[in-house]
């Protein structure tokens, strides 16, 4: 049965031409310091933070509903293009701490490749563009990489009881990475570093 004191429906409005969540409830914001530890090339990201004034990575926009079951947690995600020596930007990455979750993510603008990885080391990627889906299915960690020249948007929705585990990302890393090589985006073995 459905909590009578549970959320009321409401409506957010979302600007889909900019990928913006207009009014948001609550907005992460994720700058190149917040970075440190995640690049191949540590020495690039600091010059980034120093020379480039510690520029905005990505934020995270929410209008945020009760973390139970049976709710949907959605968001709009947007992140900067950009390199770190030859790394494209990217989140940090992580696994939903309850590993039965799934996630969407609807590509609203810009181009980029959303990595995914098992805690078996299956690792694949999937193509973000506008109109594109990715499907995350449950147990897989998921990182996005903006691999274009303008913002990467996107509006996500998971089980808002999925909650956010960033500690093994963190330690482990995702066995590839999304490098420029030649000019153009490549998933290139993380196994030598
Ligand atoms: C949440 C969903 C996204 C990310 C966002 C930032 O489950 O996957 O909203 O939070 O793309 O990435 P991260 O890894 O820093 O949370
Ligand atoms: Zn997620």
């Amino acid at each position: 049965m459905v909590e009578p004191d549970a959320v009321r429906p409401f409506g957010v409005e979302i600007d889909l031409q900019n990928g913006r969540m207009l009014r948001p409830e609550r907005t992460t914001v994720r700058r190149a310091s917040d970075m440190r530890g995640y690049y191949a090339d540590p020495g690039a990201l600091e010059r980034l933070i120093e020379e480039g004034d510690n520029p905005v990575h990505y934020e995270v926009f929410e209008t945020p509903v009760p973390e139970t079951p049976g709710n949907l947690m959605y968001c709009i995600s947007a992140l900067q293009p950009g390199l770190v020596g030859q790394e494209f930007f990217m989140t940090k990455g992580h696994y939903h701490e309850v590993k039965e979750t799934a996630e969407l993510y609807l590509c609203l603008k810009g181009q980029g490749l959303m990595l995914m990885k098992t805690e078996t080391g299956d690792c694949t990627a999937e193509a973000m563009a506008r109109g594109r889906l990715v499907y995350v299915p449950p147990g897989w960690a998921h990182r996005s990489a903006n691999t274009g020249a303008e913002t990467l948007v996107s509006f996500c929705v998971y089980p808002a009881e999925a909650g956010h585990n960033y500690g093994d990302i963190e330690q482990e890393g995702f066995p590839k990475r999304v490098l420029r090589v030649n000019g153009r985006p490549e998933l290139v073995s993380a196994a030598a570093e």
